[in-house]
């Protein structure tokens, strides 16, 4: 194979996360060894030829992480993180979101094209203590791992702290046909990419870590174990990378630099696979990789790290050979046509700590920022005004959409985000064109995925609206309903009440 591999990280390497004033490094936790969780598929409720039930519940836990006590976690159907959802494109997809935690949450699925607020479940769709909620869609886009998370502001980055997040398979019958590994469990994995600090008695403690540019800990934790190994049994595995980290940046790679292969970014396949033996995440951004591991033989480890710091342990089983390759084409992508007349959106991300913004200003969730006609093919321009010296890659995102990136600077993208995504890492200094269109009317919120700098008011929200009928006005939910529900659910004043996000707007003079 005469293929070309790329050997580099692509993103800016002055503004990697590493050369912070407040970096974390990774550590190797003093604690034994243990298997990979590879989180349980939820089971739907019911399922028929056309249509498909499922109940998420939002639940408080106890997860053994670390020898000694276990850790108080927050998760889907689960203690830690979740089950793992699948939702197959074109049935009518019905879920009752179930919150059983002390306070309020929100259900958001990131990398679903649903319809906002309401469904897509940003901040303005919480969902009570107690209280169930039902929402219904019908998925029409490609084939993708997607995820859950919480989205309520301003603590959606504690909420997320504590565990809530899963992932999300989006499946069609086209990836399903392809020869992928497709043996949830044994050939296709999750990584979802997390790193927390344990505190007396191996707890977290949110407020203690809170850092306005990101929070963040030592201890690296894939799908909620430390010091995690998988048994290969298999000679090629196709791994789903996620990093859902609040703040960090994983820049992967395999002892002996193995090659692989990354066949998917966020929102679809990519149109043909990139060989690589490196690869950077951003927050909320996702890879999927497929690894050949025809190289090793029983007995031999392959190690994942992260920067030089080993993250998963690969323990080699026998294997039967495995003689498919990958296709040489894996998607059609068709750009959609931008009728020259349509202005270009300019976005603009700045600051850093607390003076973080979206278009100089913060969030507002009863202010609609922009809008757009559904069906418009739109070119945005998201700058990073960061200086390049001091500044970070903000992770750019949007929800209900899957866009494609179209220039860096007016260069190339990198060549791994040649298919549909909906979060993009913008280096400092840097102007990331990007096109997008919306299919459903609604409110979407936009921000940077530094989970911190979202809480803290780097997200505007765009009402999107079919040309041809009256735009509908919609009830926002503001933001002092919220605090005083979660002041009201944890028993104090809402003076009192601390939040991620609240010191940002404060240190600003601003209100929430
Ligand atoms: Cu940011």
């Amino acid at each position: 194979m005469s293929e070309e591999i790329y050997h580099n990280y692509f993103f800016d390497e002055p503004a990697f996360n590493t050369h912070d004033g407040g970096y974390v490094p990774l550590e190797v936790a003093d604690a034994p060894e243990k298997p990979l969780a590879i989180p349980a598929l939820l089971k739907p409720d019911k399922e028929t030829d056309t249509d498909i039930w499922y109940t998420v519940t939002a639940q408080t836990g106890e997860t053994p992480i670390l020898p000694g006590k276990k850790t108080k976690t927050w998760g889907y159907n689960a203690s830690i993180l979740g089950q793992t959802i699948v939702y197959p494109v074109g049935k009518h997809i019905h879920v009752a979101l179930e919150n059983h935690l002390s306070e309020l949450t929100t259900f958001h699925w990131h990398g679903l094209i649903v319809s906002g607020p309401y469904v897509d479940g940003g901040c303005h769709a919480p969902v009570y203590p107690g209280e169930t909620k039902h929402i219904d869609f019908t998925l029409n886009q490609p084939a993708a791992t997607t995820w859950l998370h919480a989205h309520p502001c301003p603590s959606t980055a504690e909420q997320v702290w504590h565990g809530l997040a899963t992932m999300v398979l989006v499946t069609d019958d086209h990836i399903n046909s392809l020869p992928l590994p497709h043996h949830y469990g044994v050939d296709d994995i999750p990584l979802v990419l997390q790193d927390r600090r344990f505190h007396e008695d191996n707890q977290l403690d949110y407020h203690a870590d809170y850092d306005p540019d990101g929070v963040q800990g030592p201890t690296a934790l894939i799908n909620g174990t430390v010091n995690p190994f998988f048994d290969v049994t298999t000679q090629k595995v196709r791994f789903r990378i996620l990093d859902g980290a609040n703040r960090r940046e994983w820049r992967l790679h395999f002892s002996d630099n193995l090659k692989f292969a990354q066949v998917a970014g966020d929102s679809s396949l990519l149109p043909e696979p990139v060989y690589m033996d490196h690869l950077m995440l951003t927050c909320a951004e996702r890879a999927e990789i497929v690894v050949d591991f025809s190289g090793y033989h029983e007995g031999q480890i392959v190690t994942l790290f992260s920067d030089d710091v080993p993250i998963v342990e690969f323990r080699i089983h026998q294997f039967a050979p495995d003689k498919t390759t990958l296709p040489e084409h894996l998607l059609a992508i068709k750009k959609p046509e931008v009728d020259p007349k349509t202005p270009i959106r300019k976005i603009v991300m700045s600051g850093m700590d607390e003076s973080v913004m979206m278009d100089n200003k913060k969030f507002s969730m009863q202010r609609i920022d922009a809008t757009q006609p559904i069906g418009e093919s739109q070119y945005w321009d998201i700058t990073n005004a960061n200086s390049k010296e001091s500044g970070m890659v903000h992770p750019f995102h949007v929800h209900g959409t899957e866009f494609l990136v179209i220039s860096r600077n007016g260069h190339e993208p990198y060549p791994n985000e040649h298919g549909f995504k909906d979060t993009v890492g913008v280096n400092p200094g840097e102007t990331v064109r990007v096109l997008v269109r919306f299919d459903l009317p609604g409110v979407y919120m936009y921000h940077c995925h530094i989970i911190e700098h979202e809480d803290g008011g780097m997200m505007a929200q765009i009402q999107t609206y079919d040309p041809n009928k009256p735009k509908p006005t919609y009830k926002l939910m503001d933001m002092d309903t919220l605090m005083n529900a979660f002041a009201k659910e944890r028993g104090i004043d809402p003076k009192d009440l601390w939040m991620a996000g609240m010191d940002s707007y404060r240190k600003m003079g601003m209100k929430m």
